[in-house]
């Protein structure tokens, strides 16, 4: 890789480590995660809750947030609380979606899904919890970040996983099913809600919480939005050509439930390029950053490049 100093000099910087930049930051989720839900009475709840949370996953919601904040100037403290929010949320709407009123599925992270263990009624509930309190959680924890601030990330996060974001993709995807004649926009509109609409407040909520400039929080909002659908893309592909063990969740179902996917309009190989054509444009839309942006820059590429 090459950058260009202010004296117009091209020089060679260091490859960027993405394998041990995420191993580390995962590892400063997990122990954040780890110490913010105790089990106390009614146990049941809190160990359902804890479950699927700490079931593994990649964490790419609250290390997205974690490094936009350190990005715009912040700490990983000051955005710990809210990156451990969005793996709640990230969480409950797996539960959720796993249901048998939904993609009735037996495994979520390589492991039963929560109503296999707890029974459905606890799994509605243990995804309840798990909303609620990662709001409470923002709000409790966040240090060294102005109220209007963080009033704005609950605003943000709030409008993404309501009607207007992840809750409005699922009906219209649960809509969708079976329906042979599901428009590209259509798809478009659910993936941007169901997955789009998380992945995106992940960056913006990071930028908010060290008060990044409006144009900044345009321009990695924007940046989301394509690393965004380009990461719904390859869910599809993968979702046909991953094993059940590399995606630790049933292999092949959209075709079994008769979904659109992209695949379905494109085939495997335009798809896999229309992802990279939006990373491409992520990462122009943050190239001013400079060298500072490598770990986004790195996440994007590695949105096309992974294979769970
Ligand atoms: C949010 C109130 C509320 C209700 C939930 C069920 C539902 C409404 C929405 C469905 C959202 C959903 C399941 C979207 C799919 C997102 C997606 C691509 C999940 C896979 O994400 P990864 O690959 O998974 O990051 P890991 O396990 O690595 O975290």
């Amino acid at each position: 890789m090459t950058s260009t100093t202010n004296q117009g000099r091209v020089t060679a910087t260091p490859a960027f480590d993405l394998s041990g930049y995420l191993k580390q930051q995962q590892a400063q989720v997990e122990s954040a995660l780890e110490q913010a839900i105790a089990v106390t009475y009614p146990e049941k709840i809190y160990e359902a809750m804890r479950y699927s949370l700490m079931a593994g996953g990649k964490r790419l919601r609250p290390i997205l947030c974690l490094a936009t904040c350190e990005l715009v100037g912040g700490t990983s403290d000051m955005a710990m609380p809210t990156a451990c929010a969005l793996e709640m949320i990230h969480t409950m709407s797996l539960i959720h979606d796993d249901l048998p009123a939904m993609d009735n599925d037996d495994y979520r992270r390589g492991k039963l899904t929560n109503h296999k263990v707890y029974g459905e009624d606890i799994a509605i509930l243990a995804g309840d919890g798990l909303l609620a309190y990662a709001f409470e959680f923002i709000a409790v924890q966040t240090r060294q970040v102005p109220p209007a601030q963080v009033l704005q990330v609950i605003a943000k996060l709030g409008r993404a996983v309501g009607a207007a974001g992840l809750v409005g993709g699922q009906v219209v995807d649960l809509d969708s099913e079976g329906n042979p004649d599901v428009t590209l926009e259509t798809l478009n509109f659910i993936h941007r809600h169901k997955t789009g609409a998380l992945l995106e407040a992940s960056v913006v909520c990071g930028a908010i919480l060290a008060s990044a400039t409006e144009t900044d929080l345009q321009r990695l909002s924007r940046y989301a939005q394509n690393i965004g659908l380009a990461f719904q893309i390859i869910d599809d592909v993968l979702d046909i050509t991953a094993t059940q063990e590399e995606l630790g969740k049933t292999a092949g179902k959209d075709l079994q439930a008769q979904k659109a996917t992209y695949p379905s309009f494109w085939g495997i190989e335009e798809s896999q390029r229309q992802a990279s054509q939006l990373v491409l444009e992520a990462k122009a839309e943050i190239a001013d950053f400079g060298e500072k942006a490598q770990p986004l820059m790195a996440i994007a590429e590695y949105i096309t490049a992974r294979k769970h």
